[in-house]
């Protein structure tokens, strides 16, 4: 029995991430069971790995990152992002075209179903922030989501060059 447990506990070290480094290991979470219609139920949202890197110099252009996971029973889909610190937020998809990156905007927005992740992470998909003024190394800004279903998810989002890898979780 003794020797049972033991294995049992190895296995779950195994199965541990690696640990989150500093304040960008944030977690949010959003869940709600019913809606007003009685139509959908269990819709929830594990929001992680999120950041937003400073702007440099005159340049207004700059770019938030966040894993988002749909830990609910029904898809929802990200249907854009706003930003008191930006002119506009939007959300783009990075693909190699020729041999060169190339991005778009996702106008449709992000369908995530049950159990998947959406992730946002440099060289890859991006939430694009133009206009921006004042997003400073080591302050944070408020960032909201829109979803179909789960509705505006704000984020405080810290300002930072340390920005997380974005995992699949
Ligand atoms: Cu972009």
């Amino acid at each position: 029995m003794k020797r049972f447990i033991a294995v049992l506990s190895l296995a779950a070290l195994a199965a541990c991430h690696p640990a989150p480094k500093g304040e960008t290991g944030s977690k949010t979470t959003v869940s709600q069971e019913t809606r007003a219609d009685g139509m959908v139920t269990h819709d929830a949202m594990e929001l992680t790995a999120y950041a937003m890197r400073p702007t440099l110099g005159n340049n207004t252009t700059t770019a938030a990152y966040v894993t988002i996971r749909n830990s609910g029973d029904v898809a929802d889909r990200l249907v854009s992002a706003s930003c008191a610190c930006a002119a506009s937020a939007t959300l783009h998809t990075m693909t190699m075209k020729g041999g060169v990156m190339e991005m778009a905007e996702q106008t449709d927005g992000f369908i995530i179903a049950p159990g998947q992740s959406v992730v946002f992470a440099p060289g890859g998909n991006h939430i694009m922030l133009e206009g921006a003024k004042g997003v400073i190394e080591g302050s944070h800004e408020e960032l909201v989501l829109h979803f179909e279903k789960a509705g505006d998810v704000k984020l405080s989002v810290p300002v930072t060059n340390d920005i997380p890898a974005g995992h699949a979780m």
